[in-house]
């Protein structure tokens, strides 16, 4: 099974196992300020669905690779996006116990975030399903978001706690309610925006990447207890680290939508 951990199939090798992670527009990038181009026909995405807290369960797994929760087909970016895309699930990528090992994907001028949030839609205009719509150039569209350790953050409380309910890969709990928006930044009028891929295999070049410039802030205390509740993967080794380092830009533009 493909890893992160120094092995036979760490990122180095995944090019040997799926073509796709060895193509010209692979993600994740180092996203660098001065080099973006800026766009003012970039529009603010409309996030429909997202306003109002959602009611009933929610799976949260572990997949082996991160904490999944699965979303409802009620959650779109409406506007803002050449087509309509649907959410199918949300899940994490962060690093290692201390909080100087930082684990988001994407970096801000070589910069490391503590961790970094994928909410993963499809493009339903088109494709009838996700499994459709993942290998397609415009299949998907996945919003990024970086976290920084600084104050409590009350939105996260049942989500922290939870992952201690699904150590073991595979395992799943429920979350009684989900508020998305809660969960992300108040400003995302300002975001980065660049053609790339699934960040882990089969690394499909199929997703549109926004990236938002204002971190989600939570407490150092829910940072480490993140961490401290960190998962096993299908090894049963404890999941760290999880995320690809930067891919080269190959030629390709990254936009911002503001200066
Ligand atoms: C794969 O994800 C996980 C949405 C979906 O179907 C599947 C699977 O259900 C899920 O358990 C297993 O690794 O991911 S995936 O290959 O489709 N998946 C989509 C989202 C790869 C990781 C992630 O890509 S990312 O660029 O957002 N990090
Ligand atoms: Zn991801």
């Amino acid at each position: 099974h493909w890893t992160y951990k120094e092995g036979e199939l760490d990122e180095e090798h995944w090019g040997q196992h799926f073509a796709a992670c060895a193509g010209k527009r692979q993600s994740p990038i180092d996203i660098q300020r001065k080099k973006v181009v800026h766009n003012p026909q970039l529009l603010q995405l409309e996030l429909s669905g997202y306003d109002e807290p959602l009611q009933g369960d929610f799976t949260m797994t572990n997949n082996g690779h991160s904490v999944q929760i699965d979303l409802p087909p009620t959650l779109r970016i409406a506007r803002g996006l050449p087509s309509l895309y649907t959410a199918v699930q949300m899940h994490l990528h962060w690093g290692g116990l201390d909080l100087e090992t930082s684990g988001s994907e994407h970096t801000l001028d070589g910069m490391r975030y503590v961790a970094e949030l994928h909410i993963v839609h499809y493009n339903s205009a088109e494709y009838s399903s996700f499994e459709d719509a993942k290998d397609k150039p415009n299949g998907l569209a996945v919003l990024a978001f970086l976290y920084e350790g600084h104050f409590e953050n009350t939105y996260y409380s049942e989500f922290i706690s939870k992952l201690a309910k699904i150590k073991f890969a595979g395992q799943s709990t429920k979350l009684t309610s989900l508020d998305v928006q809660a969960m992300l930044p108040e400003n995302l009028s300002h975001f980065y925006r660049y053609q790339g891929s699934l960040t882990t295999p089969p690394c499909s070049e199929s997703v549109t990447w926004t990236i938002f410039d204002s971190p989600i802030v939570l407490s150092h205390t829910q940072v480490r207890t993140l961490l401290e509740n960190t998962l096993l993967d299908w090894h049963n080794q404890t999941l760290r680290n999880d995320y690809r380092h930067a891919q080269p830009l190959h030629g390709r533009l990254v936009e911002a939508s503001f200066r």
